[in-house]
């Protein structure tokens, strides 16, 4: 068997559920890589409840555990960071940290950043300094960022009704990242006034053009927390294994809807990663991606 690929995932964690490395781990897992876990927080459940239990971890132990993980004289074989809710504002300057020392050790690595902020519907759900400091700091080091709607409208100022909307926003956006890698948008959960009511799409767009998945939108309500985290994990993964962004999109909104549909029949609060596991390896059904 060849060596499998290893991603540094730094994001937040909860007993209860699945929301952040909760969501990102088992997915990536499944499709055979081996996770790096670093957790932001560890919180008892995830902030949608209204309540819950647990910390904010300093954002200096972000360091002491790449330190750790230097030490065993494995950083040179990381092939990817992914990171995704962080607990304060210090959280944005250790990651882009991290990220500086892992692509020190392996020049290919790259960093995917999944810009956590907020939802349409629930608005601005981190901590309020977080959206300028990921601005600031967190995108001209990330190779891919995945906002959502609402976030990609908080980064760029615009409102994003159309697919040209989206577009321009997008590409707004990609000059912003990393210069020395692929540069890649991923918009997730795009809702827009010309395409059907009953669709969702994600829209990822590069510097070879752009690329449209579009699955049936299910009526959750409220939206699953976690799906947002899961897709960046499910992504990245395919992206890691293929380098190819259509066929990475494809894998990856496949199972995500998979997961999703599952969990809409089961009616549950959580995402059911567990249970739906066999959709991360084997979608039961397969949308493909529509170069545009
Ligand atoms: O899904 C984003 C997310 C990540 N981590 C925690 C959260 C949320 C959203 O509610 O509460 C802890």
């Amino acid at each position: 068997t060849p060596p499998p690929l290893n991603v540094l995932s730094i994001q937040s964690w909860v007993s209860f559920g699945h929301v952040g490395n909760a969501a990102a781990v088992f997915p990536l897992q499944r499709l055979g890589i081996e996770v790096w876990a670093i957790h932001t927080v560890q919180f008892s459940n995830h902030t949608g409840y209204g309540a819950w239990t647990g910390a904010v971890f300093p954002p200096e132990q972000i360091a002491e555990l790449v330190d750790g993980i230097e030490a065993r004289g494995v950083l040179a074989e990381c092939a990817g960071v992914l990171s995704g809710y962080m607990g304060s504002g210090g959280t944005v300057a250790a990651v882009v940290e991290a990220v500086r020392r892992v692509r020190a050790a392996n020049r290919e690595a790259l960093y995917c950043c999944d810009p956590v902020m907020g939802d349409v519907g629930r608005g601005v759900f981190v901590r309020p300094e977080l959206p300028d400091l990921i601005a600031a700091q967190a995108l001209e080091a990330a190779d891919i960022l995945t906002p959502n709607q609402f976030e990609l409208e908080l980064l760029t100022g615009r409102t994003v009704k159309t697919l040209g909307d989206a577009l321009e926003a997008a590409s707004e956006l990609r000059g912003r990242l990393y210069g020395g890698g692929p540069r890649i948008v991923v918009v997730t959960s795009l809702v827009r006034q010309d395409a059907p009511a009953d669709q969702i799409e994600t829209l990822v767009v590069t510097g070879d053009g752009a690329w449209l998945c579009r699955t049936p939108l299910l009526p959750l309500d409220p939206p699953r927390n976690g799906t947002g985290d899961a897709i960046a994990a499910l992504f990245f993964g395919h992206y890691l294994k293929t380098r190819d962004v259509a066929a990475a999109l494809s894998l990856s909104m496949s199972a995500l809807y998979g997961l999703l549909r599952r969990t809409h029949e089961q009616g549950s609060r959580e995402i059911i990663l567990v249970a739906a596991q066999d959709e991360f390896a084997q979608p039961s059904q397969v949308y493909e991606a529509t170069k545009i």
